[in-house]
Parts: structure tokens; sequence; C-alpha cells
């Protein structure tokens, strides 16, 4: 856990305009890091090139992470967005073989799991003492799965709850439905909403590079499909996320290519909310040799991710992926959200993660407050379930949490 600040958070509204002395402390900082140009280019809103986005990889921490945080607070002042939310990982069955991936287990092998439609429902049921709002729920492309077993899923999770909102099958996933219903996937699309889908979350993407897919995942779907798909769901209407698998084998003009890519799509879209930068882990995958990214790496595709996605609007810092207190930290390099309680995490946990499977809200709400931040608890497409906002709270304007 980190320091606890002294001070009350500078603001609570959701943008902050800063002085004009911050703006001189940030000119310097930048000037001393060789970022005068691009620092000019934040303050004024310009769009970065892929040149300054491999700068930010190579400069000085502090300052690229002064700049992101410049940004993050325009958009969002003090605010830190979480939610309450579970995870349901439905089967470990997959046969895409993905080398970093400590998680699928072959049809057959030991520790195998598919879950009946009925086996999800009770996932949710057990904790319908919780305010859950979200359920979040992705698995390994299990050949054999047919495509009614998906909108059983749908129905079943639904039916259990019918307040939650399904947030489910990455874009790789969603590639194996329209397959296994042999159909377009745009018109499977209205099926899965029709059966209880709320929107689409941000794995499977990996690094869009062709390179590193031959080397480490070229089973799965290229990054031109990725893309292809995410198109397909913003156009039938659903929000998702999208994400970068960053500290293994990729280069940094690989991760700018992504970074871009996913830029431009969402120039034509505006379908992605929140991009997501996900911490390599390691151990126990077939790539367990790779040491994985470190807490400064984090930090920096954070703020990176904060620089040049210029047209998303939310940076999330994945607590369970990254330790509690360099999450903390990543909501003053650009970050604005930090994922939420996550009940029983397994794709991270299965590759060495040492965070907790779960958090109960009031300890999320109390690491934003110890950050410095103001939490606000959010619905998956962000809408405000509760304001931590002070102001607020004393015009006893707190929304009810959900229940
Ligand atoms: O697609 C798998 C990655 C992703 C490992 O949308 C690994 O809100 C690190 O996408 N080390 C799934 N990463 C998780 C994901 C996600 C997580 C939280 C929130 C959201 C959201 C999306 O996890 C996979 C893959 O890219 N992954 N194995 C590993 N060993």
């Amino acid at each position: 856990m980190i320091q606890k600040t002294t001070h009350a958070p500078r603001s609570t509204s959701n943008a902050t305009t800063p002085s004009s002395s911050s703006i001189a402390r940030l000119r310097a900082v930048a000037e001393r890091a060789d970022l005068a140009d691009v620092a000019e280019k934040v303050l004024a809103k310009e769009r970065l090139t892929l040149d300054d986005g491999a700068r930010l990889y190579r400069a000085d921490l502090h300052a690229v992470g002064a700049l992101a945080n410049h940004v993050r607070e325009r958009l969002h002042g003090d605010l830190a967005y979480f939610n309450v939310n579970q995870h349901v990982n439905y089967t470990n069955v997959c046969n895409k073989l993905c080398r970093f991936c400590a998680f699928q287990r072959l049809p057959g092998q030991a520790g195998a799991y598919v879950m009946t439609p009925e086996d999800a429902a009770l996932k949710i049921t057990a904790q319908l003492d919780e305010p859950v709002t979200e359920v979040h729920m992705v698995a390994g492309i299990h050949p054999k799965l047919e495509y009614g077993y998906y909108l059983d899923l749908l129905r079943a999770v639904k039916k259990a709850r019918p307040s939650i909102h399904i947030k489910a099958f990455t874009m790789v996933e969603l590639d194996q439905i329209a397959k296994k219903a042999k159909k377009p996937l745009a018109e499977v699309l209205p099926e899965l909403v029709e059966a209880g889908l709320g929107s689409v979350p941000g794995g499977g993407a990996e690094v869009f590079s062709e390179r590193v897919r031959k080397l480490t995942y070229h089973l799965k779907i290229s990054g031109d499909e990725w893309l292809a798909i995410a198109r397909t769901v913003h156009r039938a209407g659903l929000k998702s996320n999208c994400t970068m698998l960053h500290g293994h084998i990729e280069t940094i003009e690989e991760r700018v290519d992504h970074l871009d890519r996913l830029r431009r799509l969402q120039d034509e879209t505006h379908g992605f909310q929140t991009y997501i930068p996900l911490s390599f882990h390691p151990d126990h995958s077939e790539m367990a040799h790779v040491p994985g990214p470190t807490a400064v790496d984090e930090l920096r595709e954070i703020a990176v991710g904060r620089l040049m996605l210029d047209n998303i609007p939310h940076i999330k810092a994945y607590w369970i992926l990254m330790d509690v207190p360099i999450a903390q930290l990543a909501l003053s390099y650009g970050a604005d959200d930090v994922d939420g309680t996550v009940v029983e995490e397994k794709i991270y946990h299965e590759a060495g993660a040492t965070t907790p499977q779960k958090v109960q809200r009031a300890e999320l709400v109390q690491w934003i407050r110890d950050a410095g931040r103001v939490p606000v608890e959010r619905d998956t497409v962000y809408n405000v379930v509760w304001s931590g906002d002070e102001s607020l709270a004393r015009a006893g304007e707190h929304a009810p949490v959900a229940g």
C-alpha cells in the first residue's frame, strides 16, 4: 500500500484547469527530458505521431508520466472509476495454444473444465448478496461448444440476476461463435444481445504484429481480424474495450503500431471505452523464461497509452495484474480506472499473479482514496452508480449502490 496522502483531493469535478505555474513546471520537466515539442502538442491537444510515441517509450518516465497525468486530469480531474464485478471463465479448454497463456488446457487434460450454463448461473447467484453490476465472462476457445451453448450461457446468467450487465466474449471468442453459428458476425450479434450480451471486453488483441503472432500465438486471429471484428461489434451498437499484452517479445515500434491501429479504428467507430495494457505474467506458461515487465514498464505503458490514445476516454490500471501500489501510482500516470472487485480471477492467477483473487468494494474505495483520487463507482458503460465526491456527499446526493 502506498503512503496515504495528507492533502484533500484537489478537485471534485471531473475536469481540472491547471494553473499557469503547473503548466510552466510541466514544460520544464518535458524540456529536461527532451520532450518540449511533445509537451507543446499535448498542451495544444494535438495528436502525437508514431515517432513521438517511440520517443515516449525511451524518455524519462517521470516526464512522460507528468504529461500523461496532465491529460488524465484534463479529462477526468481527480476522479478514479471502479465497478463491482465478478468474473466467470466458463471453460479453460482452448485450441489456440498461445505460448504466453497458463490458463489453457487441452480437451481431456488434467484440470480441464467446462461449465454448463447452470454452473455459470450458480456463480452468479452465489454473489446475489453483493452489489454486483457486471459479469466479465471470457474463456478459452473450446472446439466442441456449439452456438446454442453461448446463447444458453447468456440467458442463464441473465435469468440468475436480471439487472447484471454481461460483458462477454473477446473478439477471438466472437470469431469462434460466428463460425459455430455458420452466419456472419453482424447477424449473430443481435441474437447474442437478445440473449443478454451487453458489451464486449478488450482481450485477445495481444500485439497486432504478425511477427509476434507467428512466434507466440500463431493459431489465433490476426491483428487485422481482431480489428475487423471490433469494427463489426461497434457497428452493431455495442461498446468494447481494447488491450495490448506487453512485456514479452514485442518491440517498441510494434507497441506504437498497435496503439496507432487502435486509435485509427476508434476515429472510425468511437466504440472503444477503455484501453487496458495487460502486463505479461510468465509463470507456468511456455514463455516462463521471459522476465515480464517491471513496475516501471507498467507505469510507462499506462502513460504512453494515455498520451497516444487521444480518442479513447478511459485508461485502466487493472489492479489484479499490477501490484496494488503500482495501480495506485498509475492513477497519477494517466490511468483513471482500476477495474473492479473481480470475484474469482483465474487467468492471471494460473500465471503466477500474487494479488488477491477479489477485493471488497470498501477496500477498493480506500485504495483509490489513499492514492489521492476521488472514487466513483461506475457501471460497465460508465454511468455513475455512486460517487465518493465529497461535495455530492455533503449535499446528500449519493446514488444508492445498486443491489
Ligand atoms: O486476452 C492471457 C491476456 C487477456 C496472460 O475488457 C495474459 O475490461 C498476461 O482481456 N499474462 C484476458 N496476460 C483478460 C482481458 C481483460 C482483463 C481485465 C479487464 C478487461 C476489460 C479485459 O489476458 C487475454 C490475454 O491477452 N493474458 N495470459 C498472461 N500469462
